[in-house]
């Protein structure tokens, strides 16, 4: 049994632990409603008030110590991908796979709520990472929603990061929506051997899609006119965009992807990926963050 020590929690948040002693908290404000699990700090649902879910989540999903949720919003660090050298360890790093501590919640005047968590070092961590670090994820929950997190390396030499804000996002249909925002940049595409292409266009969705855009710090816009509307995505420490429709096959063999589930979902990972390593000297952070809105169509 984990223990669990709570911070004092306002009104809008509450805590619910499901089977197998994993906590998740619920939150619901003036201006929307979320839950996050503290496993990861994963935040799995958010909804503004009087709009759909912007955030999709398996309805096969597994809520259990050391693996992700399938969905909402993984953290993946200090590693993108799968490991570069040892296939032995987690694909996305190990943040996503621990239980993180909830360190402040806060209903801010604006309407909004604050929730903080840490996940720092530890005897477990070691084995997958020998190196000392703290890491913190920030969650604003309001009409928009903002994700940041913030490394700091606290080993005494340089260490290098990849690292994903991994956001599934809810679409009407794949089919019919588009991604604009990335026109004329290059991407590694992971379906071609890590090949390089230039984008033409938006982008538009016809089979497996899985790409990295290298250099795009600019903002990314879903369009859904199933759902007339466009979700925004702002980011800022954050030099790449993945973007991950895994389609039919993929997904079917998936046991935590439901039956069909590509279809209503798509994935804007704001991260630092490929070429766009982060390299932090010791007691150096690094912060990134993506704020996620929806505008009528
Ligand atoms: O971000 C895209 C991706 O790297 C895909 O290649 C796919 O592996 C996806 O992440 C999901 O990874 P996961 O380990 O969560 O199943």
């Amino acid at each position: 049994m984990t223990r669990h020590n709570w911070p004092t929690l306002p009104d809008s948040v509450s805590i619910e632990i499901l089977e197998g002693d994993y906590p998740v908290l619920k939150i619901a404000n003036s201006l929307a409603t979320a839950k996050v699990a503290l496993h990861g700090a994963h935040l799995y649902q958010f909804k503004p008030k009087g709009q759909d879910p912007v955030i999709w989540t398996s309805e096969t999903a597994v809520y259990k110590q050391g693996k992700a949720i399938r969905g909402g919003i993984p953290i993946c660090w200090p590693w993108f991908g799968p490991h570069q050298n040892n296939s032995e360890l987690p694909a996305h790093g190990f943040a996503r796979n621990d239980f993180w501590v909830l360190n402040e919640a806060q209903q801010l005047e604006s309407g909004s709520t604050l929730l903080s968590f840490k996940f720092n070092h530890s005897e477990n961590s070691k084995n997958l990472w020998p190196h000392d670090f703290g890491l913190e994820l920030t969650l604003l929950i309001g009409r928009e929603l903002k994700v940041e997190l913030t490394m700091v390396n606290l080993s005494n030499q340089e260490q290098n990061f990849t690292t994903a804000l991994h956001s599934y996002f809810c679409v009407s249909d794949i089919k019919d929506i588009s991604i604009a925002g990335l026109e004329n940049t290059t991407y590694i595409d992971s379906l071609q051997n890590d090949e390089r292409f230039k984008q033409q266009g938006a982008i538009r969705f016809s089979e497996e899609l899985d790409r990295i855009y290298c250099q795009t710090p600019q903002t990314v816009t879903i369009h859904d006119p199933g759902l007339s509307r466009a979700i925004t995505i702002e980011k800022s420490g954050s030099l790449s965009t993945v973007v991950w429709n895994p389609w039919i096959d993929k997904s079917s063999n998936m046991n935590d992807f439901e039956i069909d589930g590509y279809q209503r979902m798509v994935c804007v990972e704001t991260c630092n990926a490929g070429d766009d390593i982060i390299t932090l000297a010791p007691n150096q952070p690094h912060r990134i963050s993506t704020t996620i809105s929806v505008q009528k169509l």
